[in-house]
């Protein structure tokens, strides 16, 4: 009897009619075949083998740069499983208008067969999935983005757990594109983008949108979140998990160099963009980072912003959208004040000065593992405790440097009425503020009321939960300037988050939450002045009142699908903005 792998493989090979399917082990050998086979052909370009060894730059089509969400959908049986900030096709609809892009749509190209792990081998949480492509290049970013190959086909054991996500470029027509969830089956179709999140079928469209739907059913959580590590003077660790919406920064996060660390404070990264929680036995959430590689944004990283993604993105990275000069280094917006001359644009013409060199979402595609602070826990199968939640977005006014929530609900609250200004991840009007609870609006598998119901229950069944924060990092004065520092010095307030979860660290109560009292912010060594701290922490009743109003709009569409807790939560809000 063949297995469901083997069933589905044939299916799909039947429809898809590839002239040759291979399998994939995930061998150093393999991935030198493919990467050579791609330089053949164009699809990549090798980088500077001296300055930049093992780099290769592959260009996008150009209408093919970023994820379109207005082409994502989840396709549950009842439109309102999927809910009101989710695309909803109908399976069935689903199947008859994709099964057609399909039909035929590898002859004349390979079928890749790739099996992955999100999570570290042999961890118990750990899941299979098997991504059907027709994209080298999708292939080899696999490798890097997940456990890859045969190590995959060894945790499945020939049984039948594995989420199958099919793949096509099809003719990467945005017409005749569609990045397809079918929760109920666990199933991902995607045809007509060769791009990040739309492609790489273990990051978002898995990781987030699948597996946010399972740990609804199973009791966890799947989350768009960084995990970091920060050791205190004395040698105690403590873990904190952040989200932010795409490109607001999460890697530079992620990979913080501690301002402090003479002082003896270190900080190092777990992950970069997606965590998996569970409750441990001692009433903890627990956090495992499910991916093996880091899909970092590449324009504004520099040794600045980012020294630790410098390094880990020297060798073995795939750079999609970047320009390249004439010795073949990569160069994008804010790698140096001007650009070098003779440069190739991301489109593959010379660069004239005018637009952008690199594409505003340009990527890196670079193995954690490299990442010089990554912790020795990074692949812990059980996973590292969280004291603290952290919720960010992008806001010129209004959202506080940090505040602390009363409680798990209150936090929930707090999460779920995040807005951020729009950035270049995906495809809209950029600069424009929009609700983005969790920072996962894009990647929330069903409906985003019962989501919040599942946060509350979740916090219900901890004993010792994280503590709740939101940040701002982008707040300006009046004449546009960033009233933060920014970057490492982002630590100082991790490390008032941690004072809080030891129950020390000053704070004022306002309406919203607990801010830090003058002084409590440890601004050693740094030039922020008591009038631009007073500034960053102020809370304008005006302007929350109408948060609250922009809140109740954006919770009305969710109907009886919205916990009554949080209704009573955001009036409470209310109530206390007078
Ligand atoms: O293209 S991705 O969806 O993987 C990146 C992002 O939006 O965070
Ligand atoms: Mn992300």
């Amino acid at each position: 009897m063949a297995t469901r792998l083997e069933q589905w493989v044939d299916e799909t090979a039947r429809l898809t009619k590839p002239d040759n399917l291979v399998w994939c082990d995930g061998s150093e050998a393999e991935n030198d075949r493919l990467l050579g086979a791609m330089c053949d052909d164009g699809t990549l370009t090798r980088l500077n083998e001296e300055l930049n060894p093992g780099c290769y730059l592959h260009r996008s089509h150009s209408s093919d740069v970023a994820r379109t969400e207005h082409l994502t959908f989840i396709c549950s049986d009842q439109p309102a499983d999927a809910g009101p900030t989710n695309n909803w096709m109908a399976p069935a609809e689903a199947r008859a208008k994709v099964t057609p892009l399909f039909d035929g749509a590898m002859s004349g190209r390979t079928m890749f067969v790739v099996p992955y792990l999100m999570g570290p081998p042999g961890a118990p949480h750990s899941k299979v999935g098997i991504e059907i492509t027709d994209s080298p290049y999708v292939v080899a970013n696999m490798r890097t983005m997940t456990r890859m190959g045969q190590v995959a086909l060894d945790q499945l054991g020939g049984g039948d757990h594995f989420v199958p996500g099919l793949h096509s470029l099809g003719d990467l027509s945005p017409e005749r594109r569609f990045i397809l969830h079918f929760p109920q089956d666990r199933l991902i179709w995607s045809v007509g983008s060769g791009y990040g999140g739309n492609a790489l079928l273990g990051k978002k469209c898995f990781a987030l949108r699948i597996a946010s739907t399972m740990a609804r059913d199973e009791g966890w959580m799947a989350e768009h979140m960084l995990i970091l590590e920060l050791e205190s003077p004395g040698g105690q660790v403590d873990y904190i998990a952040a989200a932010f919406p795409s490109a607001c920064g999460k890697t530079n996060l992620a990979m913080l160099v501690s301002p402090l660390e003479q002082l003896g404070y270190h900080v190092r990264t777990i992950g970069d963009d997606i965590a998996w929680l569970r409750v441990g036995d001692d009433g903890r959430l627990w956090a495992v980072n499910p991916e093996a590689g880091f899909f970092g944004v590449v324009p504004g990283t520099n040794d600045h912003t980012n020294p630790n993604a410098m390094r880990t993105i020297q060798t073995n990275t795939i750079y999609t959208n970047v320009a390249v000069d004439e010795s073949g280094v990569p160069w994008w917006e804010g790698k140096s004040k001007t650009p070098p001359a003779g440069l190739t644009s991301w489109q593959g013409t010379p660069f004239a000065g005018e637009g952008k060199a690199a594409h505003p979402n340009s990527r890196f595609t670079a193995p954690a593992r490299q990442c010089p602070c990554i912790s020795p826990k990074w692949e812990d199968g059980q996973g590292v405790p969280i004291s603290a939640f952290l919720f960010g977005g992008r806001r010129a006014r209004l959202v506080p440097l940090v505040a602390q929530s009363f409680d798990w609900n209150h936090g929930v609250l707090m999460a779920a009425m995040m807005g951020s200004e729009m950035t270049a991840a995906a495809v809209g009007e950029v600069g424009k503020v929009r609700r983005d609870p969790m920072a996962m609006l894009p990647f929330c598998g069903y409906n985003m009321g019962d989501y919040f119901g599942h946060w509350l229950r979740m916090g219900a069944r901890l004993t010792r939960p994280p503590l709740i924060f939101t940040c701002n990092w982008f707040r300006q004065d009046a004449s546009g300037n960033f009233l933060w520092p920014g970057f490492g010095e982002n630590l100082r307030v991790l490390l008032w988050m941690l004072e809080r979860a030891r129950g020390t660290g000053a704070v004022v109560e306002t309406p919203i939450g607990f801010t830090p009292a003058p002084g409590a912010l440890n601004l050693d060594g740094l030039d922020v002045g008591a009038a631009t701290l007073a500034e960053l922490s102020r809370v304008d009743a005006e302007g929350w009142r109408q948060e609250v109003a922009d809140t109740r709009a954006f919770f009305a569409q969710f109907g009886d699908r919205l916990p009554a807790d949080l209704t009573a939560q955001l009036t409470a809000l209310e109530a206390r903005l007078g």
